[in-house]
Protein backbone atom coordinates (compact mmCIF):
# COMPACT_ATOMS: atom_id res chain seq x y z
CA UNK A 1 0.00 0.00 0.00
CA UNK A 2 1.01 3.20 -1.16
CA UNK A 3 -0.18 5.92 1.18
CA UNK A 4 0.41 8.68 -1.06
CA UNK A 5 -1.47 7.28 -4.10
CA UNK A 6 -4.76 7.38 -1.70
CA UNK A 7 -5.93 10.85 -1.22
CA UNK A 8 -8.96 9.39 0.68
CA UNK A 9 -7.04 7.75 3.49
CA UNK A 10 -5.99 11.23 4.29
CA UNK A 11 -9.29 12.89 4.25
CA UNK A 12 -10.16 9.65 6.44
CA UNK A 13 -7.41 10.24 9.02
CA UNK A 14 -8.31 13.75 9.21
CA UNK A 15 -11.85 13.09 10.01
CA UNK A 16 -10.86 11.07 12.77
CA UNK A 17 -8.49 13.19 14.23
CA UNK A 18 -10.80 16.10 13.82
CA UNK A 19 -13.45 14.23 16.54
CA UNK A 20 -10.80 14.83 18.84
CA UNK A 21 -11.69 11.67 21.18
CA UNK A 22 -8.27 11.50 22.12
CA UNK A 23 -7.60 8.03 21.49
CA UNK A 24 -4.34 6.14 20.42
CA UNK A 25 -3.11 6.31 17.51
CA UNK A 26 -2.86 2.67 17.89
CA UNK A 27 -6.92 2.97 18.33
CA UNK A 28 -7.06 5.44 15.13
CA UNK A 29 -5.26 2.78 13.07
CA UNK A 30 -7.63 0.31 14.43
CA UNK A 31 -10.35 2.79 13.59
CA UNK A 32 -8.73 2.96 10.02
CA UNK A 33 -8.63 -0.71 9.24
CA UNK A 34 -12.37 -1.53 9.58
CA UNK A 35 -13.40 1.75 7.96
CA UNK A 36 -10.97 1.55 5.54
CA UNK A 37 -10.76 -2.42 4.52
CA UNK A 38 -7.16 -1.91 4.90
CA UNK A 39 -4.59 -2.59 7.13
CA UNK A 40 -2.86 0.15 8.69
CA UNK A 41 -0.33 -0.04 12.08
CA UNK A 42 -0.39 2.84 14.88
CA UNK A 43 3.63 3.79 13.95
CA UNK A 44 2.32 4.18 9.97
CA UNK A 45 0.06 6.77 11.15
CA UNK A 46 1.30 8.42 13.09
CA UNK A 47 4.30 9.15 10.73
CA UNK A 48 1.65 10.56 8.17
CA UNK A 49 -0.46 12.96 10.54
CA UNK A 50 3.28 14.35 11.25
CA UNK A 51 4.01 14.77 7.46
CA UNK A 52 -0.19 16.16 7.55
CA UNK A 53 0.59 18.38 10.24
CA UNK A 54 -1.61 16.54 12.19
CA UNK A 55 -1.91 16.64 16.01
CA UNK A 56 -3.46 13.93 18.03
CA UNK A 57 -5.28 15.75 20.94
CA UNK A 58 -4.46 15.18 24.31
CA UNK A 59 -7.23 14.59 27.02
CA UNK A 60 -7.14 17.89 28.54
CA UNK A 61 -7.44 19.23 25.01
CA UNK A 62 -10.06 17.00 23.96
CA UNK A 63 -12.65 17.29 26.67
CA UNK A 64 -12.19 21.36 25.93
CA UNK A 65 -12.91 20.47 22.29
CA UNK A 66 -15.98 18.31 23.39
CA UNK A 67 -17.30 21.02 25.60
CA UNK A 68 -17.01 23.22 22.44
CA UNK A 69 -18.24 21.05 19.89
CA UNK A 70 -21.38 20.48 22.54
CA UNK A 71 -21.73 24.25 23.20
CA UNK A 72 -22.09 25.01 19.44
CA UNK A 73 -23.99 22.40 18.81
CA UNK A 74 -26.96 23.34 21.14
CA UNK A 75 -26.56 26.95 19.82
CA UNK A 76 -27.33 25.20 16.27
CA UNK A 77 -29.91 22.55 17.53
CA UNK A 78 -31.97 26.11 19.41
CA UNK A 79 -31.39 28.13 15.81
CA UNK A 80 -32.97 25.42 13.89
CA UNK A 81 -35.94 24.67 16.25
CA UNK A 82 -36.91 28.53 15.78
CA UNK A 83 -36.42 28.55 12.12
CA UNK A 84 -38.41 25.28 12.24
CA UNK A 85 -40.92 26.80 14.31
CA UNK A 86 -40.92 29.79 11.97
CA UNK A 87 -41.58 28.43 8.70
CA UNK A 88 -42.71 24.75 9.82
CA UNK A 89 -45.45 24.29 6.53
CA UNK A 90 -42.67 25.23 4.39
CA UNK A 91 -40.42 22.69 6.03
CA UNK A 92 -42.44 19.85 5.75
CA UNK A 93 -43.27 20.24 2.11
CA UNK A 94 -39.57 20.26 1.71
CA UNK A 95 -39.19 16.93 3.79
CA UNK A 96 -41.92 16.21 1.64
CA UNK A 97 -40.45 16.72 -1.80
CA UNK A 98 -36.64 15.24 -0.10
CA UNK A 99 -38.43 11.97 0.02
CA UNK A 100 -39.44 12.04 -2.97
CA UNK A 101 -36.38 12.70 -4.79
CA UNK A 102 -34.85 9.90 -2.94
CA UNK A 103 -37.12 7.35 -4.07
CA UNK A 104 -36.73 7.91 -7.30
CA UNK A 105 -32.74 8.64 -7.23
CA UNK A 106 -31.25 5.64 -8.84
CA UNK A 107 -27.56 5.91 -8.74
CA UNK A 108 -25.16 5.21 -11.55
CA UNK A 109 -24.20 1.40 -11.45
CA UNK A 110 -20.16 2.63 -10.66
CA UNK A 111 -21.15 4.85 -7.92
CA UNK A 112 -22.50 2.03 -6.14
CA UNK A 113 -20.75 1.38 -2.77
CA UNK A 114 -17.42 -0.67 -2.77
CA UNK A 115 -18.12 -3.54 -0.55
CA UNK A 116 -15.75 -3.58 2.34
CA UNK A 117 -14.67 -6.57 4.20
CA UNK A 118 -12.18 -6.70 6.94
CA UNK A 119 -8.94 -7.73 5.52
CA UNK A 120 -5.72 -9.77 6.74
CA UNK A 121 -2.74 -7.59 7.18
CA UNK A 122 -0.96 -9.63 4.56
CA UNK A 123 0.89 -8.25 1.31
CA UNK A 124 -2.29 -7.35 -1.13
CA UNK A 125 -2.53 -9.61 -4.03
CA UNK A 126 -4.26 -9.79 -7.57
CA UNK A 127 -6.38 -12.42 -8.30
CA UNK A 128 -6.83 -13.89 -11.78
CA UNK A 129 -9.28 -16.15 -13.67
CA UNK A 130 -8.94 -17.94 -16.99
CA UNK A 131 -12.62 -18.25 -18.64
CA UNK A 132 -12.56 -20.07 -21.98
CA UNK A 133 -14.73 -22.96 -23.73
CA UNK A 134 -17.88 -22.08 -22.82
CA UNK A 135 -19.27 -23.14 -26.19
CA UNK A 136 -23.01 -21.01 -25.41
CA UNK A 137 -25.58 -23.05 -27.77
CA UNK A 138 -24.53 -25.86 -27.41
CA UNK A 139 -26.39 -29.13 -27.18
CA UNK A 140 -25.69 -32.28 -25.47
CA UNK A 141 -28.23 -34.84 -25.04
CA UNK A 142 -28.21 -37.05 -22.19
CA UNK A 143 -30.05 -39.95 -24.50
CA UNK A 144 -26.49 -39.91 -26.42
CA UNK A 145 -23.58 -39.59 -23.73
CA UNK A 146 -25.62 -40.83 -20.71
CA UNK A 147 -26.66 -39.19 -17.55
CA UNK A 148 -23.45 -37.92 -16.53
CA UNK A 149 -22.85 -35.78 -19.25
CA UNK A 150 -25.23 -33.24 -21.07
CA UNK A 151 -25.29 -29.19 -22.23
CA UNK A 152 -27.69 -26.74 -22.75
CA UNK A 153 -29.12 -23.14 -22.17
CA UNK A 154 -29.80 -24.12 -18.75
CA UNK A 155 -27.07 -25.99 -17.53
CA UNK A 156 -25.32 -22.98 -18.57
CA UNK A 157 -26.82 -20.73 -16.78
CA UNK A 158 -26.40 -22.53 -13.50
CA UNK A 159 -22.90 -22.80 -14.20
CA UNK A 160 -22.68 -18.79 -14.52
CA UNK A 161 -23.91 -18.54 -11.14
CA UNK A 162 -21.56 -21.52 -10.02
CA UNK A 163 -18.52 -19.40 -11.39
CA UNK A 164 -19.58 -16.22 -9.54
CA UNK A 165 -19.96 -17.95 -6.15
CA UNK A 166 -16.63 -19.69 -6.75
CA UNK A 167 -14.76 -16.24 -7.42
CA UNK A 168 -16.20 -14.61 -4.46
CA UNK A 169 -15.91 -17.72 -2.31
CA UNK A 170 -12.02 -17.30 -3.54
CA UNK A 171 -12.02 -13.66 -2.35
CA UNK A 172 -13.12 -14.29 0.94
CA UNK A 173 -10.94 -16.91 1.34
CA UNK A 174 -7.50 -15.40 0.78
CA UNK A 175 -8.78 -11.60 2.17
CA UNK A 176 -8.23 -13.09 5.82
CA UNK A 177 -4.53 -13.62 4.90
CA UNK A 178 -4.36 -10.04 3.07
CA UNK A 179 -6.77 -7.86 0.84
CA UNK A 180 -7.44 -8.63 -2.79
CA UNK A 181 -7.96 -5.56 -4.18
CA UNK A 182 -8.26 -6.61 -7.87
CA UNK A 183 -8.54 -8.93 -10.34
CA UNK A 184 -7.60 -9.98 -13.85
CA UNK A 185 -10.14 -11.87 -15.98
CA UNK A 186 -8.68 -13.55 -19.27
CA UNK A 187 -11.32 -14.89 -21.82
CA UNK A 188 -9.27 -17.22 -24.38
CA UNK A 189 -11.86 -18.31 -26.48
CA UNK A 190 -14.56 -20.47 -27.53
CA UNK A 191 -17.40 -18.65 -26.15
CA UNK A 192 -19.85 -19.35 -28.89
CA UNK A 193 -20.01 -22.95 -30.13
CA UNK A 194 -20.88 -21.77 -34.04
CA UNK A 195 -23.39 -23.01 -35.95
CA UNK A 196 -21.43 -24.37 -38.95
CA UNK A 197 -18.27 -25.25 -37.59
CA UNK A 198 -18.53 -28.82 -39.14
CA UNK A 199 -21.08 -31.41 -41.23
CA UNK A 200 -23.96 -31.78 -38.72
CA UNK A 201 -23.14 -29.14 -36.34
CA UNK A 202 -26.78 -27.21 -37.23
CA UNK A 203 -28.21 -30.21 -35.31
CA UNK A 204 -26.16 -29.87 -32.47
CA UNK A 205 -27.19 -26.72 -31.13
CA UNK A 206 -30.03 -25.48 -28.67
CA UNK A 207 -29.22 -21.69 -29.77
CA UNK A 208 -29.51 -21.70 -33.67
CA UNK A 209 -27.53 -18.52 -34.81
CA UNK A 210 -24.04 -17.70 -33.94
CA UNK A 211 -25.31 -14.16 -33.62
CA UNK A 212 -28.02 -15.18 -30.70
CA UNK A 213 -25.07 -17.04 -29.21
CA UNK A 214 -23.13 -14.00 -29.31
CA UNK A 215 -25.51 -11.70 -27.86
CA UNK A 216 -25.60 -14.53 -25.16
CA UNK A 217 -22.02 -14.15 -24.82
CA UNK A 218 -21.48 -10.86 -24.26
CA UNK A 219 -24.69 -10.33 -21.84
CA UNK A 220 -23.17 -13.34 -19.83
CA UNK A 221 -19.52 -11.26 -19.55
CA UNK A 222 -21.61 -8.16 -18.72
CA UNK A 223 -23.45 -9.75 -15.90
CA UNK A 224 -20.25 -11.29 -14.26
CA UNK A 225 -18.67 -7.90 -14.58
CA UNK A 226 -21.54 -5.97 -13.29
CA UNK A 227 -22.11 -8.30 -10.03
CA UNK A 228 -18.16 -8.42 -9.81
CA UNK A 229 -17.36 -4.90 -9.80
CA UNK A 230 -17.96 -3.91 -6.32
CA UNK A 231 -15.42 -6.30 -4.05
CA UNK A 232 -13.14 -5.69 -6.41
CA UNK A 233 -11.99 -1.66 -4.89
CA UNK A 234 -8.41 -1.58 -7.64
CA UNK A 235 -10.84 -2.50 -10.24
CA UNK A 236 -11.30 -5.06 -12.85
CA UNK A 237 -9.40 -6.24 -16.35
CA UNK A 238 -10.73 -8.51 -18.37
CA UNK A 239 -8.40 -8.98 -21.23
CA UNK A 240 -10.24 -10.84 -24.56
CA UNK A 241 -8.82 -13.95 -27.06
CA UNK A 242 -10.91 -15.27 -29.39
CA UNK A 243 -11.36 -19.47 -30.04
CA UNK A 244 -11.93 -21.47 -33.27
CA UNK A 245 -15.42 -22.11 -32.78
CA UNK A 246 -16.46 -18.53 -33.50
CA UNK A 247 -14.80 -18.32 -37.15
CA UNK A 248 -16.44 -16.87 -39.72
CA UNK A 249 -16.59 -18.69 -42.74
CA UNK A 250 -14.46 -21.79 -43.98
CA UNK A 251 -10.96 -22.35 -42.27
CA UNK A 252 -8.05 -20.36 -43.54
CA UNK A 253 -10.18 -18.25 -45.71
CA UNK A 254 -10.47 -14.79 -43.31
CA UNK A 255 -8.44 -12.83 -41.11
CA UNK A 256 -8.39 -13.97 -37.43
CA UNK A 257 -11.01 -11.69 -35.69
CA UNK A 258 -13.36 -12.29 -38.43
CA UNK A 259 -14.90 -13.90 -35.47
CA UNK A 260 -17.99 -14.01 -33.26
CA UNK A 261 -16.12 -13.93 -29.98
CA UNK A 262 -14.17 -11.16 -30.81
CA UNK A 263 -17.78 -9.28 -31.54
CA UNK A 264 -19.06 -10.42 -28.18
CA UNK A 265 -15.64 -8.44 -26.44
CA UNK A 266 -16.50 -5.32 -28.30
CA UNK A 267 -20.11 -5.60 -27.12
CA UNK A 268 -19.01 -6.10 -23.54
CA UNK A 269 -16.71 -3.55 -23.50
CA UNK A 270 -19.86 -0.81 -24.67
CA UNK A 271 -21.59 -2.47 -21.96
CA UNK A 272 -19.40 -1.22 -19.70
CA UNK A 273 -18.36 1.71 -20.21
CA UNK A 274 -20.05 3.54 -17.60
CA UNK A 275 -18.12 1.40 -14.83
CA UNK A 276 -15.25 3.00 -14.12
CA UNK A 277 -13.27 0.30 -12.23
CA UNK A 278 -13.93 -1.99 -14.98
CA UNK A 279 -11.27 -2.38 -18.66
CA UNK A 280 -11.92 -4.35 -21.24
CA UNK A 281 -9.08 -5.11 -23.54
CA UNK A 282 -10.27 -6.63 -26.96
CA UNK A 283 -7.50 -6.68 -30.13
CA UNK A 284 -8.03 -8.30 -33.37
CA UNK A 285 -4.56 -10.44 -33.08
CA UNK A 286 -5.52 -14.16 -31.82
CA UNK A 287 -3.17 -13.85 -28.66
CA UNK A 288 -2.21 -11.20 -25.49
CA UNK A 289 0.85 -10.84 -23.81
CA UNK A 290 0.52 -9.45 -20.33
CA UNK A 291 2.54 -8.14 -17.32
CA UNK A 292 0.88 -8.69 -14.17
CA UNK A 293 3.33 -8.25 -10.90
CA UNK A 294 6.59 -9.68 -11.63
CA UNK A 295 5.25 -12.36 -14.23
CA UNK A 296 4.63 -12.35 -17.94
CA UNK A 297 1.34 -14.25 -18.96
CA UNK A 298 0.89 -15.08 -22.76
CA UNK A 299 -2.44 -15.89 -23.42
CA UNK A 300 -4.44 -17.49 -26.37
CA UNK A 301 -7.14 -20.19 -27.14
CA UNK A 302 -4.39 -22.32 -27.90
CA UNK A 303 -6.03 -23.62 -31.12
CA UNK A 304 -2.10 -23.28 -33.42
CA UNK A 305 -0.69 -26.21 -31.22
CA UNK A 306 -0.02 -29.10 -33.57
CA UNK A 307 -0.85 -32.54 -32.20
CA UNK A 308 -2.85 -32.28 -29.79
CA UNK A 309 -2.72 -30.77 -26.26
CA UNK A 310 -0.55 -33.47 -24.52
CA UNK A 311 2.78 -32.17 -22.77
CA UNK A 312 5.02 -32.79 -25.54
CA UNK A 313 3.46 -30.80 -28.23
CA UNK A 314 2.60 -28.28 -25.74
CA UNK A 315 6.31 -27.47 -24.71
CA UNK A 316 7.37 -27.68 -28.31
CA UNK A 317 4.56 -24.86 -28.89
CA UNK A 318 5.62 -22.66 -25.82
CA UNK A 319 9.42 -22.80 -27.04
CA UNK A 320 8.24 -21.98 -30.39
CA UNK A 321 6.15 -18.55 -28.83
CA UNK A 322 8.93 -17.47 -26.85
CA UNK A 323 11.16 -17.83 -30.05
CA UNK A 324 8.79 -16.05 -32.29
CA UNK A 325 8.44 -12.97 -29.79
CA UNK A 326 12.20 -13.03 -28.42
CA UNK A 327 11.24 -13.64 -24.76
CA UNK A 328 10.21 -15.75 -21.77
CA UNK A 329 6.92 -16.35 -20.42
CA UNK A 330 5.74 -17.23 -16.96
CA UNK A 331 2.96 -18.27 -17.88
CA UNK A 332 0.73 -19.34 -20.37
CA UNK A 333 -3.24 -18.96 -20.21
CA UNK A 334 -5.10 -21.07 -22.49
CA UNK A 335 -8.19 -23.62 -23.51
CA UNK A 336 -9.16 -25.53 -26.71
CA UNK A 337 -8.46 -29.37 -25.86
CA UNK A 338 -11.34 -29.13 -23.21
CA UNK A 339 -9.01 -30.96 -20.46
CA UNK A 340 -8.21 -29.15 -17.57
CA UNK A 341 -4.25 -29.36 -17.23
CA UNK A 342 -1.65 -27.91 -15.03
CA UNK A 343 1.29 -28.39 -17.19
CA UNK A 344 5.44 -27.62 -16.98
CA UNK A 345 6.97 -25.99 -20.75
CA UNK A 346 10.37 -24.90 -19.69
CA UNK A 347 10.29 -22.13 -17.45
CA UNK A 348 6.41 -21.52 -17.82
CA UNK A 349 3.86 -22.68 -15.97
CA UNK A 350 0.72 -23.52 -18.28
CA UNK A 351 -2.93 -23.24 -17.58
CA UNK A 352 -5.20 -25.36 -19.64
CA UNK A 353 -8.79 -24.64 -18.97
CA UNK A 354 -11.34 -27.32 -18.70
CA UNK A 355 -14.74 -26.76 -20.81
CA UNK A 356 -18.35 -25.70 -19.85
CA UNK A 357 -19.84 -28.30 -22.03
CA UNK A 358 -18.17 -31.50 -20.50
CA UNK A 359 -18.20 -34.46 -22.83
CA UNK A 360 -20.46 -34.35 -25.84
CA UNK A 361 -21.20 -37.57 -28.62
CA UNK A 362 -17.59 -36.88 -30.57
CA UNK A 363 -15.91 -36.82 -27.19
CA UNK A 364 -17.91 -39.82 -25.21
CA UNK A 365 -18.58 -42.27 -28.24
CA UNK A 366 -15.15 -41.86 -30.08
CA UNK A 367 -12.40 -40.51 -27.91
CA UNK A 368 -13.82 -42.14 -24.78
CA UNK A 369 -12.44 -38.92 -22.75
CA UNK A 370 -14.93 -36.12 -21.08
CA UNK A 371 -13.92 -32.85 -19.72
CA UNK A 372 -14.60 -31.18 -16.53
CA UNK A 373 -15.91 -28.28 -16.48
CA UNK A 374 -13.06 -26.98 -15.08
CA UNK A 375 -11.79 -22.91 -15.23
CA UNK A 376 -8.21 -22.10 -13.37
CA UNK A 377 -7.89 -19.31 -11.07
CA UNK A 378 -4.67 -18.20 -9.29
CA UNK A 379 -3.01 -15.61 -7.02
CA UNK A 380 0.09 -13.48 -8.26
CA UNK A 381 2.10 -11.65 -4.74
CA UNK A 382 3.45 -8.48 -5.78
CA UNK A 383 7.11 -9.76 -5.67
CA UNK A 384 6.99 -13.88 -5.24
CA UNK A 385 4.85 -13.88 -8.34
CA UNK A 386 2.53 -17.17 -8.47
CA UNK A 387 0.89 -17.93 -4.77
CA UNK A 388 -1.96 -20.19 -4.88
CA UNK A 389 -3.93 -21.71 -7.66
CA UNK A 390 -7.29 -23.33 -7.77
CA UNK A 391 -9.56 -25.89 -10.18
CA UNK A 392 -12.85 -23.99 -9.87
CA UNK A 393 -15.69 -26.79 -10.50
CA UNK A 394 -18.52 -25.69 -12.42
CA UNK A 395 -20.31 -29.20 -11.71
CA UNK A 396 -20.50 -31.32 -9.04
CA UNK A 397 -18.34 -34.51 -9.53
CA UNK A 398 -20.42 -37.21 -11.21
CA UNK A 399 -21.89 -39.97 -9.72
CA UNK A 400 -22.03 -43.71 -11.17
CA UNK A 401 -25.50 -44.39 -12.11
CA UNK A 402 -27.51 -46.14 -11.47
CA UNK A 403 -26.81 -46.49 -7.51
CA UNK A 404 -26.68 -50.08 -6.60
CA UNK A 405 -25.89 -49.67 -2.63
MN1 LIG B 1 -13.63 -25.26 -27.19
Amino acid sequence: MRWADNPHYDDALREIVAQGSGASWDEIAATLTSTLGVPFTGDQVSARARRMGLERPTPTAALAATVSNERSRALRLAERREATAALRDQARWEDFLDIVRGELLVPPADQRPPATTPAGPGTPETMCLVVSDIHIGKLVEKDVTGPGFGYDQSVFAARQAELLNAVLRLRDIHSQHGPIPKLILFFVGDGVDGVDMRRGHAHRVDIQTATAQTIRLAQFFAWLLRSLAPWFPEGIDLNWEFGNHGRVGEFGVNLPSDNWDYLAGVMVRENVADLSSVRVNVHTQQYGIYQIGPLVAYAEHGNSIRGGGGSPAVKRHVASLQNLHRMVFDLVLMGHFHTSEYLTAGGAKVFMNGAWDGGDDFSVNQLVAASDPAQWAFGVHPRRGLTWMYEIALAPRRRSTPVLS
